[in-house]
């Protein structure tokens, strides 16, 4: 008997088949079992042999059922690892890819078409004091171009930066002129309607060297290379304006991308886009900071305007939303 039980262990070919073979000869009602009721019937002196050869079954069945069981289990896994089996070198063209958000695209690429020209990139703190902000930048208390600003006051004088030229006076008041430099980042402004949010990105660029290094025709020469290098074809014009940190100051347009100069609604039909500010430095910031007989430059641009008009976006505050409907079209 117990041969023939071996035999069928050995072949079964699956976990239920074995668990039936158990129950058949282990379970309550099984054959072995059975042989054990048995005992009661044997004569007291065969009563010991007996039970030890029982015994001596019962272990070598279990023994067997619980090799067999190992290995169907071992075969189990093995076949299910293979089912289971992911070839992630496969091809997927539906599998979906990050993408830079537009106005950190648009950053990058300014920020690397000035690194390209040897502009260092520098960062500075988004809660300023009034000197960084306002006072350094011809602004002192009270004058009226402060209100142009619409500043985030915080506790004790503080401010959020309402522009990131702040990065520009910690510069010049920590190195010595020459200097090359943009200023990328937030900026908070108490302004919030179909074209104004409270937080916006923007680059300010500076360039301070010796006086006669410096002038307003290489200011124009680098605002057109660098105007034709990110909208392509584009004709470029100054026009005279004021900011309190620059004298001279101009506002600088390009002629209209969507309806090349015809006039359109996105141009108000002028056939011109207003894309940036710069200007000669003026003399008031160079005494703030320290600096002596030099000259320089400086230019601002919002970036979120570069990005809608790059990417033809036509509501500012949808590249605030995080909707994925519009940022997947920029993969
Ligand atoms: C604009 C115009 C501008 C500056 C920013 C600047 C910074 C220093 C000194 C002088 Cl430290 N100027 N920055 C100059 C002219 C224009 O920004 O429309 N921005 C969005």
């Amino acid at each position: 008997m117990i041969k023939e039980w071996l035999e069928k262990i050995e072949a079964s070919s699956s976990l239920e088949v074995l668990e039936n073979i158990r129950i058949e000869i282990l379970g309550k009602k099984g054959v072995l079992t059975a042989q054990f009721a048995k005992m009661k019937d044997v004569p007291n002196e065969q009563k010991k042999a007996f039970a030890q050869n029982l015994n001596e079954q019962k272990t070598k069945v279990h023994e067997a059922l619980e090799n067999k069981k190992t290995l169907l289990m071992a075969i189990a896994l093995n076949e299910q690892l293979k089912a289971e089996h992911i070839d992630v070198t496969k091809f997927n063209s539906t599998a979906k890819t990050a993408a830079f958000h537009p106005v950190l695209d648009t950053m990058d690429k300014i920020t690397t078409y000035f690194q390209n020209l040897n502009f260092s990139v520098e960062e500075g703190p988004l809660v300023e004091d009034d000197f960084h902000n306002f006072e350094a930048l011809n602004l002192p208390k009270y004058h009226p171009a402060r209100d142009m600003q619409d500043t985030f006051y915080c506790k004790d004088g503080a401010v959020l930066r309402t522009h990131t030229s702040p990065v520009q006076i910690r510069t010049m008041m920590s190195v010595k002129p020459p200097i090359r430099m943009i200023a990328p980042g937030n900026v908070f402004r108490k302004d919030f309607d179909i074209t104004h949010t409270p937080m916006f990105n923007q680059i300010e660029g500076l360039v301070v060297d010796a006086e006669d290094k410096i002038s307003f025709a290489n200011l124009k020469h680098v605002m057109v290379e660098f105007l034709q290098h990110m909208f392509g074809d584009v004709e470029v014009r100054f026009r005279p304006s004021f900011f309190p940190f620059t004298e001279p100051s101009a506002e600088v347009d390009i002629s209209c991308i969507f309806c090349e100069g015809k006039g359109c609604r996105v141009c108000s039909h002028t056939g011109w886009l207003e894309v940036l500010g710069c200007g000669i430095v003026d003399e008031n910031v160079f005494k703030a900071v320290g600096y002596k007989d030099v000259s320089g430059y400086a230019f601002g641009l919002g970036i979120e305007r570069f990005a809608m008009l790059i990417h033809k976006i036509g509501d500012l505050r949808s590249l605030f939303d995080s909707d994925i409907r519009l940022l997947g079209q920029f993969r």
